[in-house]
């Protein structure tokens, strides 16, 4: 059968899950290369698929680890419209248009979204994790289609933080939360690879980058601060 005879019965129109279709309407930053604001568009311009790829965004990823110093996984749910049901670093999102989170002294802007998204997806008080606690590390340029509509287009700021916080995860984000050890994460990036279990592409990469010298290092990673240059994938 050619493309061209495909019907629209044979293709239904996605059926999107309601709350995570309003998010759909949050206004993102757009960025260059270099991770200057050029614009904004709303989540949904940012993630649907043009050619196989999307507009490049601002977005972070926290990294998590408890006072044993295992990092905190979710497992995305099934109503996410990206990556469902895949294992993933602590937290990710995208610092909206919105002067609290566009303020780019310190870093402060994207700290405050980690800070809101912290809570919306994992249920962590604010208080629990201060903003001057999530230290920034460094910025990655990556891009990854989730399937053939929707995809990921970023610059992505590494968040580091150590905290013993309570957790009350929203079942509308996340699926299940643990607690790994780096051999725990090694092994789940061998069932990744035997295609037994999915981790996100950006969490793959991370992991394959830089995360386990970072992680032997979380007393000591002020050595690591990257600000300047935007690793690319
Ligand atoms: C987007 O994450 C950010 C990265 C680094 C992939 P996400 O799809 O979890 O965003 P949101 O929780 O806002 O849907
Ligand atoms: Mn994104």
């Amino acid at each position: 059968m050619t493309a061209a005879s495909v019907s629209p019965e044979t293709h239904p129109a996605e059926v999107l899950d309601p709350v995570q279709e309003a998010l759909l309407n949050e206004v993102c930053i757009l960025v260059d290369e270099d991770d200057k604001k050029v614009g904004t568009a709303s989540k949904r311009d940012c993630h649907l698929l043009v050619n196989g790829t999307s507009r490049l965004h601002r977005a972070f990823s926290v990294f998590l680890f408890n006072e044993h110093g295992e990092l905190l996984l979710q497992q995305r749910s099934d109503a996410k419209i990206t990556f469902p049901d895949t294992y993933t670093n602590t937290c990710c999102s995208h610092p909206l248009a919105v002067p609290e989170e566009l303020d780019e002294a310190d870093v402060v802007g994207v700290r405050r979204a980690a800070q809101r998204k912290l809570q919306q997806e994992l249920g962590i008080a604010p208080e629990q994790v201060p903003l001057d606690a999530l230290q920034y590390l460094t910025r990655i340029h990556y891009r990854a289609p989730s399937d053939e509509t929707w995809g990921e287009h970023e610059i992505d700021y590494i968040l580091f933080l150590q905290r013993r916080v309570d957790l009350k995860p929203n079942p509308n984000e996340v699926k299940s939360v643990k607690y790994v050890s780096p051999d725990g994460l090694r092994r789940m990036l061998e069932q990744d690879a035997r295609g037994e279990l999915k981790l996100t592409p950006w969490f793959r990469l991370i992991c394959r980058a830089q995360l386990f010298d970072w992680w032997e290092n979380l007393r000591s990673l002020k050595k690591f601060e990257s600000h300047e240059t935007i690793h690319r994938f």
